[in-house]
């Protein structure tokens, strides 16, 4: 029997329907009676920061994300402060410490600026912690419950590469406007006449590097202990040894909304890109972040006219006919994609659009991607040369090539 899938309220309040979020996501039926630990979705990416306080009017100027929430001293959490931000379903949590004994300081003295916590909503979080132990998960938190005066969450976590974890929420109809502890907020922030309403609508993947030789068996870790199932698309040795100097495979929870691709560094002509992160990161975490947009072109001019900066797409890539024969016909014409380096992939299923940021903080470890899909449930195979050839010519720049 199948599940007929549902929108979650955060997806509802952002005015998604469903057909919108199968093209913006490529989300798909399926049983979740039959599946270990059933994930719904995308609870929230928490990010630890060295100033959040700043890194929360970033992602508001340069993101358009929405101040919704807050913690800090004047809530009586004296530890540190979280800002809350939104952009359609995707909520992003910028931690930064307060106290100068907080442990979120020694996090950011080995990760520098990145996520911690890739928050996962569950209906049932006894049953995934349940499973999750049976199968050699290490339990970071047990299930408990957190309560306020807007409802009761249920909450539990689970530790996955490095020192990221996994955070698993069951909201049951809580209403407040995070977690128990977080009050409203908004700020004054106004934005840019001519700016989309959203830059984003959702997250579609959250990519993870792990060391040499380990990639498999994270993939194992996701299978057995998650649930999650293996996606067709992924990057071997053959691909690795010619010019992507890593491999990857992707896991994908039941109904598609969360999709993990892991990263490992392979061993090529050049250094690997995946080796310079988990250098600057100290270890393995998280890469990158694709966020789902409907109209890559307006978010790509709102976010460059916010100083955000993309990594360039030179001409040949456009020039080539092989291009236009690949890719077929596509929404907007060539040369507007050509004017903003946006890449252009087709499969059996249709063609998706991406680009992607530079490193978004000091260290060269997390950047973002752009996404948007039209029937492809891949993640650009066609573009990876060019990808890595632009990501190689970023790490000379920085001298780690
Ligand atoms: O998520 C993906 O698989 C694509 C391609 O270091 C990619 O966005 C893969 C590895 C990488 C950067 C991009
Ligand atoms: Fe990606």
């Amino acid at each position: 029997m199948t599940e007929t899938i549902a929108l979650t309220p955060e997806e509802r309040d952002a005015n998604l329907d469903l057909d919108q979020l199968k093209q913006l996501v490529g989300l798909v039926e399926y049983d979740e009676s039959k599946d270990p630990f059933p994930v719904t979705g995308w609870d929230a990416i928490v990010f630890v920061v060295g100033n959040a306080t700043q890194t929360a009017h970033f992602y508001q100027s340069a993101f358009g994300m929405e101040l919704v929430g807050y913690s800090g001293p004047e809530t009586g959490n004296r530890d540190h402060k979280a800002f809350v931000l939104k952009s359609g379903s995707c909520r992003f949590v910028i931690k930064g410490g307060v106290a100068p004994d907080s442990p979120l300081h020694d996090h950011h003295r080995a990760h520098g600026d990145g996520v911690v916590d890739i928050s996962l909503e569950v209906p049932d979080v006894d049953k995934c912690i349940e499973h999750a132990r049976a199968m050699g998960a290490t339990v970071l938190e047990e299930p408990h419950d957190v309560s306020d005066e807007h409802g009761t969450v249920r909450i539990a976590a689970i530790a996955t590469y490095g020192d990221t974890r996994h955070t698993l929420v069951q909201r049951s109809g809580y209403e407040g406007v995070y977690l128990p502890g977080y009050v409203p907020r908004s700020s004054g922030f106004v934005k840019r006449e001519g700016s989309p309403k959203r830059m984003f609508q959702a997250l579609d993947h959250i990519v993870g590097n792990v060391e040499l030789g380990k990639m498999d068996q994270w993939v194992t870790f996701y299978n057995k202990v998650m649930g999650f199932v293996n996606m067709a698309e992924f990057i071997g040795d053959d691909i690795a040894t010619d010019y992507s100097a890593l491999m990857s495979k992707v896991v994908a929870n039941g109904n598609h909304r969360v999709k993990f691709p892991l990263n490992e560094p392979a061993i090529a002509k050049k250094k690997s890109q995946i080796d310079e992160y988990l250098e600057f990161y100290r270890g393995p975490g998280a890469q990158h972040l694709a966020l789902a947009t409907n109209d890559i072109l307006a978010t790509v001019d709102a976010m460059t006219a916010e100083g955000v900066e993309f990594l360039s797409t030179p001409d040949s890539y456009y020039e080539d006919p092989a291009l236009r024969e690949r890719i077929g016909n596509v929404r907007v014409p060539i040369e507007e994609l050509q004017k903003r380096g946006i890449l252009v992939d087709r499969d059996e299923d249709g063609y998706l659009l991406q680009i992607f940021t530079r490193p978004v903080q000091d260290r060269p470890t997390v950047f973002f991607e752009l996404i948007e899909r039209h029937g492809s449930l891949g993640f650009g195979k066609g573009n990876f040369k060019a990808l890595f050839e632009a990501i190689e010519r970023e790490q000379e720049r920085r001298g780690n090539l």
